[in-house]
């Protein structure tokens, strides 16, 4: 490559090199020169934090065809590929410099292969495109927690939908302190036939973690491409292993409790597990559905939300069951759809939306009407069971208004769930932070959804609901979390939920409701307001406080039966998952800590003890309250 300044002088117009000079970080420059010689684009944009600047990319998402606009006309929907339709683990890989290991659970290459494949596979890229390059900044300007962030993308539809879910950061990048960490990513769609990447069997993302980069290329779907989502996390995870916080898949939202008290709870579950929907529930106020930093900030666990918007799952979202989502999507709010299905009115429709499906429309396929075929014959359904929303938060009725708090919201607990048919009861607390960490957090189980390539319905190990993510040795990750907690004065109360308790009739037990008085109950815990029964998995609710908190919430009677039914000790199946989870850290993660065999032991015993006593399937009433 040239010197940094006449590659820039090439590729960039003098208006484009004044305002990316204007950003004085010598490493911001070298990277977009970098980028230019590799992606060879034949026009750039610097997009700063101006509102023409920022209305250009729309517009120009709109000419290209990267989107439509819709009926009401603050809205447009996109579409990926048809084999381009989720986050692609088995193409996500972590550069490794040689004799380093990431450990059996996570996905790497050597970094020097790794790097000359990015290099064959982005040489060129942008030849006949526009390149946009773009400022952000991870959680809240100016903060403890602020990680800023470069976006280089070929895709108008990637940097437009970074504006309804960041932060915009240009002029925070002008008052950067030169040390500042800076994550970079550079991303290419690659050769598009009607707007659709067409080099999506060659796709894949590379994380160069020594460089703080990531590079994604031949996809377009946003949890391989926007940059700041996914990707950062996984750098950021690595951060956080060096610098003592955690970077987390997580919501974090308030409940409201009794005399207008506000206590926060920050949420881990795998995608489509009910994470935008227990962010947005009625009567709490959200400040993120997806991505949250924690750190100790003077003894107190705090979070912020990484994000300022939604990518949220759409299918199922009802008018009855998600009212302010729905709400905000009728009203002229910006707001990008992809993978649904568009009338031939411009109107979105999706799958299990509550309304008559229309008979005709476009969607992730083409053109597409009922009965409709892929070429082995299967049907393609009306939308994608992975479509989505792209909101930003600040339209929301229900913000809450710690959203840009530049010290965070202080953390009263942490939840872990997942899809679990058959074992863990709805709402249970650990008995302190390790053993919730050791037993809920490294012990997540969940099935597989659309939101990732591969068949759905299937339970894996999903440990924090973090492992697609985890940059570090699964052992290690873990570590962290435990000595996280002995460094906070009064750690968060952890919690476990199952919302997808299912009979042998393969019905769900608990209503979509109900996850509103989990969350008040644990709210009540925090306070000690409520006592709970012990049983060998940890405190569970008493009859009487879950009967009063149906109540004073749903306005709702709670049956003891369902009671019985959903909160009785499963005892085999719990002995056979805690096997299963010894089986996979004592066969692939080598640094597992010791205290964690010790828990899954101790908690065996526990189980075993009962079982004599009770039998296997043992009635909350059988155990003691405290
Ligand atoms: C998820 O699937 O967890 C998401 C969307 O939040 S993605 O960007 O694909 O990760
Ligand atoms: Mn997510």
């Amino acid at each position: 490559m040239k010197d940094v300044i006449s590659t820039l002088e090439h590729y960039l117009t003098p208006v484009g090199l004044a305002k990316l000079l204007a950003i004085p970080n010598r490493d911001v420059h070298r990277f977009v020169a970098k980028a230019v010689d590799l992606c060879e684009p034949m026009k750039v944009f610097v997009c700063t934090d101006a509102q023409e600047d920022i209305d250009y990319i729309r517009r120009t998402a709109i000419a290209r065809g990267e989107e439509t606009e819709l009926a009401i006309n603050t809205q447009t929907v996109h579409f990926d590929g048809f084999f381009d339709q989720a986050r692609d683990k088995g193409h996500t890989q972590y550069l490794v410099p040689k004799g380093e290991s990431l450990g059996e659970q996570v996905e790497q290459i050597d970094r020097d292969i790794g790097l000359k494949e990015v290099e064959e596979r982005m040489k060129g890229c942008m030849h006949n495109k526009k390149m946009v390059i773009r400022f952000f900044c991870l959680g809240p300007l100016d903060s403890d927690f602020s990680i800023p962030c470069v976006q280089i993308t070929d895709s108008f539809y990637v940097a437009h939908s970074e504006d309804l879910l960041y932060r915009t950061g240009y002029e925070y990048f002008k008052r950067l302190p030169d040390n500042k960490e800076i994550f970079w990513m550079l991303h290419s769609s690659g050769k598009l036939v009607q707007s659709v990447s067409i080099g999506w069997q060659q796709r894949g993302v590379a994380i160069d973690y020594l460089e703080n980069t990531v590079y994604s290329y031949n996809t377009q779907y946003a949890g391989n491409t926007i940059g700041l989502k996914k990707l950062a996390l996984r750098l950021a995870i690595r951060k956080a292993n060096r610098e003592d916080w955690l970077a987390e898949h997580m919501f974090l939202m308030a409940i409201h409790g009794p005399e207008g008290r506000k206590t926060y709870l920050t949420g881990a579950y795998p995608s489509a597990c009910g994470k935008t929907s227990t962010s947005m529930v009625k009567g709490a106020t959200i400040v993120g559905d997806d991505l949250t930093y924690l750190r100790i900030i003077n003894g107190h666990v705090r979070g912020v939300n990484v994000e300022q918007g939604i990518f949220g799952i759409i299918r199922s979202v009802s008018q009855e069951d998600d009212p302010v989502i729905w709400e905000v999507l009728n009203s002229c709010q910006p707001a990008i759809y992809s993978n649904v299905l568009i009338t031939e009115e411009g109107y979105p429709h999706w799958l299990d939306d509550g309304r008559p499906i229309p008979p005709r429309g476009v969607n992730h396929s083409g053109p597409w009407w009922i009965g409709k075929v892929d070429e082995k014959g299967e049907e393609i359904p009306m939308a994608h069971k992975n479509a989505r929303y792209t909101i930003s938060l600040k339209g929301l009725p229900n913000l809450d208004s710690a959203l840009e708090d530049p010290q965070g919201v202080k953390i009263g607990g942490i939840i872990y769930g997942g899809r679990d048919s058959d074992t863990w009861v709805p709402v249970q607390e650990s008995f302190n932070w390790d053993h919730g960490v050791l037993t809920m957090g490294a012990c997540l189980e969940s099935k597989t959804t659309a939101a990732t390539l591969g068949p759905s319905g299937v339970r894996m190990f999903q440990p924090f609901s973090n492992l697609d993510f985890i940059s570090i040795p699964l052992g290690q990750y873990i570590k962290n979390h435990l000595k996280f907690g002995k460094s906070a004065q009064n750690p968060p109360r952890i919690f476990a939920v199952n919302y997808f308790q299912q009979n042998a009739e393969g019905q769900y037990i608990t209503g979509k409701d109900a996850k509103r008085v989990w969350l008040n109950w644990m709210d009540r815990r925090i306070h000690g307001e409520v006592e709970a029964i012990k049983t060998p998995i940890g405190y569970i609710p008493r009859y009487e406080d879950l009967k009063m908190l149906f109540r004073e919430i749903l306005n709702k009677t709670y049956a003891e039966s369902d009671y019985i039914e959903q909160f009785s000790i499963r005892v085999p199946e719990l002995l056979e998952k805690i096997d299963r989870i010894e089986k996979i850290y004592h066969e692939t993660v080598p640094d597992a800590p010791l205290e964690l065999s010790d828990a899954l032991s101790e908690q065996r015993v526990r189980l075993i003890e009962v079982e004599k006593i009770h039998g296997e399937c043992i009635a909350p009433n059988k155990f003691t309250s405290t």
